[in-house]
């Protein structure tokens, strides 16, 4: 192998692992429950709402059926005196990452899949679901998962 050879390879490796590397992040990207929505397409209107009650804390609706292939637009709203925030995602990765908030818990979320919100604001997420499953969304801030703060999308 020349050194011309070489280094072709090793480039096409290090394009390959940065690849690999950024496969389930950022925006546009492809995850396993489906991908950041198009804001200038339809989408069917869900609207979530967040807030204590007096022994617990919870999501109202906690389960959302949805077709596959639907694109999705959240509107979230915090109805509480505490922030809280929603985090779509696997259940497996939620609840990794619940367990990632324990050791940071005040990691902050604004991604395409996850929004935190201060008490009496709104926000949206527009997601599209393109992958039939059971899917999770939660409240990742310490506690709050544990106090009730979870539901469960399934689509078919
Ligand atoms: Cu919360």
């Amino acid at each position: 192998m020349n050194t011309k050879t070489l280094l072709t390879a090793l480039a096409a490796l290090s394009w390959s692992t940065a690849a690999f590397a950024d496969a389930g992040h950022g925006d546009g990207v492809e995850r396993a429950f489906g991908e950041p929505g198009d804001p200038k397409k339809p989408a069917r209107i869900v609207q979530i709402v967040m807030r204590e009650t007096s022994d617990n804390m919870e999501f109202v609706p906690k389960r959302i059926e949805i077709r596959n292939g639907e694109q999705v637009k959240f509107i979230l709203r915090n109805n509480g005196e505490l922030d809280h925030e929603f985090v779509l995602g696997t259940l497996a990765e939620n609840l990794k990452h619940a367990e990632q908030m324990q050791k940071n818990p005040d990691m902050e979320h604004d991604d395409p899949n996850a929004k935190r919100l201060p008490s009496k604001k709104t926000s949206e997420i527009v997601w599209k679901f393109d992958k039939a499953g059971e899917f999770d969304f939660s409240c990742l801030i310490p506690g709050h998962r544990d106090a009730g703060m979870s539901g469960t999308i399934v689509v078919k």
